[in-house]
């Protein structure tokens, strides 16, 4: 290249990068919200990843093997938007001018569905979630390398890129993902840490002084420090060094300056968080030697940069494709699995042979029954991948003979995500996005501890499964603090998630299937300790749990109940005993187990009227939780069995009687409800 060119080139680049940064700024002056401050600094990292340093091809942007970016401070959406448009990904200039408005595929923050936003891989801005996410498709990439790759066909072979803030560095989240990243030796993970010194409040000094890259180092990983030379030279020498470094995850800690080139607002918070305003954009645009009176300008020479990305793009996939070829006539046997990865899905007639208990076995704990069914659908589902936060042992979720993922060895089935509940399911999303059956596990009550990953699965209509054990003040002597008792209303109070309480061991048999067959949102499996009897496989229906709940035991008499007991998961079979009272005692009773409650409001109501019948509004709710929701189903005459309060520690059968789930108390709750409603008609 002769010094010309090279100047000419120089001053693309730098061309390409202020349109970056003015397309990011017109966009969120013409919304009037948004976060201009971090695009307009890390337009260079964007420019040097899609533009010279990542293989992706933007006409597809889900070809298998691309390289994956996670933007995990979401708020610099707009940065995400500018590249990809520039790029060539579906996102329009109208979108961009549509930036944060209802539809507009430009959300605030970027969000992914699965056919949303073309180039968006995960959803990101709530800070933490991103970092961790990006562990999650490095480990992907590493599980699926050792699964499928073959001498001389390295048919997975990326690497994952994110932009991670201040913000995502404080976040606990982040800690948990990054340590378990350098425990793993992530070596096809790329961060970038975005060190501006300010946040959103002010400056992070005000609660933040800790050396992130010594602590980077301790977790094992690799650390580059550019200061503040973010020359694109500079940046792809990093990036070479880190990709070279394919034994540990590296960080390159960039000090940037937040609205970079604005007069005004430059290194202040109040660049973060808003639209900088119609004079402070003249001027900054001035700053840049832009013309301050154009707005979304994409200078040719810019577009005819970013089609020669597209055709490289285009190459690298083409080549791919005629090399998968070549492994799939290789090695014919692992074509299938391969495209079961790709294209996220379960193997024809799968659902075979699946588990079935006989009421003639012992009682048998619904964790237990699920660990049973987990062997049957991990050798039917040759991606599904285990893992658990420490708690294996009693969540019983390990595949037996699926070998651990280790740092030397990553073609194992059970992922041992130590202490760490909201990296696991922040990973959990990301695997699951990058085509394994993932499922994490640990005890209910700490739900709370990752709910905010399995929010975002559920926004983004994720299958992602989680095994939730210890349901209820069932499991004894670890007492309160152990003991579950609203996480199931506030799961259920999230949309888009299935919450299945299986009742026994046959419906935690049907719980699986259906939870492997969901698609579009995550599913969260919550399973006693304690044995509970096996109910009669015949009474269960298989819509059971897609239904969300059926009649278990019909009334003794042809008119229809008197009284309906609904129950979930263990206090089911507390309701067949109490049906037994009852009936003794001349009450026609019905049982309706309800393994699913979500999945019964979608039912047809035609379905739910034959469930429970309108005419008998003598109705009682049974579960060891919350009874916050259940007037939905009881209505007003009737009453709920359940927790008002903390449980407390002591034996689980102790703790039943306790707090009222006997089968004694159940029937007299329906024998009050019986009366009120009798005593109500006579007036
Ligand atoms: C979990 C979470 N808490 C709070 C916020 C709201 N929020 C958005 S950005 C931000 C901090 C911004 O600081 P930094 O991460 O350094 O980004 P910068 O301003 O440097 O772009 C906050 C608190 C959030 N998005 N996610
Ligand atoms: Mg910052």
């Amino acid at each position: 290249m002769t010094t010309d060119t090279a100047t000419d080139q120089q001053a693309l680049d730098e061309l390409s990068i202020n349109t970056i940064r003015t397309l990011s700024i017109d966009a969120v002056e013409k919304a009037s919200s948004g976060h201009p401050g971090a695009p307009m600094a890390l337009a260079p990292v964007a420019y040097e990843l899609f533009a010279r340093t990542m293989k992706h091809n933007p006409a597809n942007p889900k070809w298998f093997d691309r390289d994956r970016f996670v933007l995990s401070a979401g708020h610099a959406s707009m940065l995400l938007y500018s590249i990809l448009h520039l790029s060539g990904y579906g996102v329009s200039m109208d979108d961009l001018k549509n930036f944060r408005q209802i539809l507009s595929p430009t959300a605030g923050h970027p969000e992914y569905e699965a056919e949303g936003t073309p180039g968006v891989e995960i959803t990101t801005g709530p800070l933490g979630q991103g970092i961790s996410n990006a562990v999650g498709f490095a480990l992907a990439e590493r599980m699926l390398a050792a699964r499928f790759n073959r001498e001389g066909h390295e048919i997975i072979d990326h690497f994952t890129y994110s932009i991670a803030s201040d913000g995502d560095m404080q976040e606990g989240i982040a800690s948990e993902a990054s340590s378990l990243a350098g425990h793993l030796g992530l070596g096809r993970l790329v961060v970038f840490y975005d060190d501006n010194e300010v946040q959103l409040a002010g400056p992070t000094s005000m609660g933040f002084s800790e050396d992130v890259g010594a602590r980077y180092e301790a977790y094992g990983w690799h650390v580059q420090n550019l200061g503040e030379d973010l020359a694109l030279d500079s940046l792809e020498r990093a990036i070479e060094k880190a990709k070279g470094t394919q034994d540990r995850p590296s960080l390159i800690i960039l000090r940037t300056h937040i609205g970079f080139g604005s007069p005004n607002k430059q290194d202040s918070q109040e660049a973060h968080g808003a639209a900088l305003g119609e004079d402070e954009v003249r001027l900054t645009k001035e700053a840049y030697g832009w013309d301050p009176d154009a707005h979304f300008l994409v200078p040719d020479e810019v577009t005819e940069r970013f089609a020669e990305v597209a055709e490289r793009g285009r190459r690298a996939e083409e080549d791919w494709a005629q090399r998968l070829e070549d492994y799939r006539s290789a090695h014919p046997e692992l074509a299938e699995p391969l495209s079961l990865v790709m294209e996220s899905k379960l193997p024809t007639g799968w659902q075979e042979g699946r588990p079935r208990f006989d009421t003639s076995d012992d009682p048998i704990a619904t964790r237990k029954a699920s660990a049973k069914v987990i062997q049957w659908a991990a050798e039917k589902v040759p991606h599904l991948v285990s893992g658990s936060a420490d708690l294996e042992p009693s969540t019983n979720t390990e595949i037996e003979d699926g070998g651990s993922v280790t740092r030397d060895d990553y073609s194992g089935r059970n992922v041992h995500y130590g202490v760490r509940e909201h990296a696991m399911a922040a990973m959990v999303n990301a695997l699951n996005l990058h085509g394994l059956r993932a499922f994490g596990s640990t005890f209910f009550n700490f739900v709370d501890y990752n709910k905010p990953s399995v929010r975002l699965a559920a926004l983004m209509g994720l299958g992602v499964i989680h095994v939730y054990t210890h349901d209820s003040i069932g499991l004894g002597e670890d007492g309160p603090t152990h003991q579950p008792v609203e996480q199931l209303t506030a799961l259920r109070a999230t949309p888009n998630v299935n919450v299945v309480r299986p009742a026994d061991a046959n419906e935690t048999a049907l719980a699986w299937q259906f939870a492997l067959e969901q698609d579009d949102g995550p599913c969260a499996l919550v399973l006693s300790r304690q044995n509970l009897p096996i109910l009669d496989p015949d009474l269960i229906p298989e819509h059971a749990i897609s239904r969300g709940a059926y009649v278990l035991r019909r009334e003794g008499r042809e008119a229809g109940p008197e009284v309906i007991l609904i129950g979930t998961g263990s206090e089911v079979s507390l309701c067949l005993e109490a049906a037994e009272l009852l009936e003794g005692e001349g009450v026609a009773t019905r049982v309706v187990s309800m393994p699913c409650y979500d999945r019964f409001i979608e039912a047809d109501e035609s379905y739910r009227d034959e469930v429970l019948p309108p005419a008998c509004r003598a109705r009682v709710s049974v579960e060891a939780g919350a009874t916050f929701g259940w007037e939905r189903w009881v209505t007003e005459d009737g009453a709920s069995v359940g927790m008002h309060g903390f449980g407390a520690s002591g034996p689980g059968p102790e703790l039943y009687e306790h707090f009222g789930f006997t089968a004694q108390n159940i029937a007299g709750e329906a024998r009050k409800v019986g009366e009120r409603l009798s005593a109500a008609a006579k007036n």
